[in-house]
């Protein structure tokens, strides 16, 4: 597959952190990052059960489909085929690349693949393993992340994505509206917001603030 286009510049996460109602969160935050016009949602469950899980990402992925944005399910590709997801999102200790597509491929279907990516070095060689995506953080401070990896800034930000270039970057640690601009001007294809979109007491308008900053084209 080759790298992964995305339709727009925000990357949204249903983030739930609670283990209660997630059935009910998952559709309510949904429905307010598509209406916020995410360009993809990914379902984000670090607790929680397997089961709890793929029914989350079913609600998700019929809003998705609605919207017409692939869901994307984070850490888990059993969870991914399961619940017939666009995308899987691997971190640095989940499933590595090569064997993620070879399940992927032994099932017959065809799956974005996301690998999150903390330096430098870790995105050249995700980029090499053939990632369809790139996460790249945190770039700024962030206090959602259990054990962050060290703040990378703007500047690494884009001595990234010219050195992965064609390969779109999504960037993620303490973006906010108001920094999505200089993100996309360090050559992020995406700005993926957790708790400045998430928490923010009009999720909808604070999505829109992102989704709305449209990349240069070129
Ligand atoms: N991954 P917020 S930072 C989930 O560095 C996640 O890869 C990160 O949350 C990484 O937008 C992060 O609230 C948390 O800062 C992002």
């Amino acid at each position: 597959m080759g790298h992964f286009r995305f339709g727009g510049v925000f990357y949204g996460v249903v983030d739930l952190a609670e283990t209660e109602d997630v059935l009910v969160r998952a559709e309510k935050l949904a429905l307010a990052l598509l209406s916020g016009g995410a360009s993809a949602v990914q379902v984000r469950m670090k607790r929680g059960s397997t089961r709890a899980m793929v029914e989350v990402a079913r609600i998700v992925r019929r809003l998705a489909r609605e919207a017409g944005v692939p869901l994307i399910v984070n850490d888990r590709l059993d969870v991914a085929l399961a619940a017939r997801a666009d995308g899987v999102h691997l971190g640095q200790d989940d499933l590595p690349l090569a064997e993620a597509r070879q399940v992927i491929a032994a099932s017959g279907r065809s799956l974005v693949v996301g690998v999150s990516t903390h330096n430098l070095e870790q995105a050249v060689a995700a980029a090499r393993a053939g990632a369809d995506y790139l996460g790249f953080g945190p770039v700024f401070p962030t206090s959602t992340k259990e054990n962050p990896d060290p703040v990378q800034g703007l500047d690494a930000l884009a001595q990234v994505t010219r050195a992965v270039a064609p390969v779109p970057v999504v960037a993620i640690g303490g973006v906010t509206p108001a920094r999505t601009r200089s993100i996309l001007d360090a050559g992020a294809a995406c700005a993926c917001a957790l708790s400045a979109v998430n928490s923010a007491p009009d999720v909808i308008a604070a999505a829109r603030l992102i989704s709305g900053e449209w990349a240069p084209s070129g």
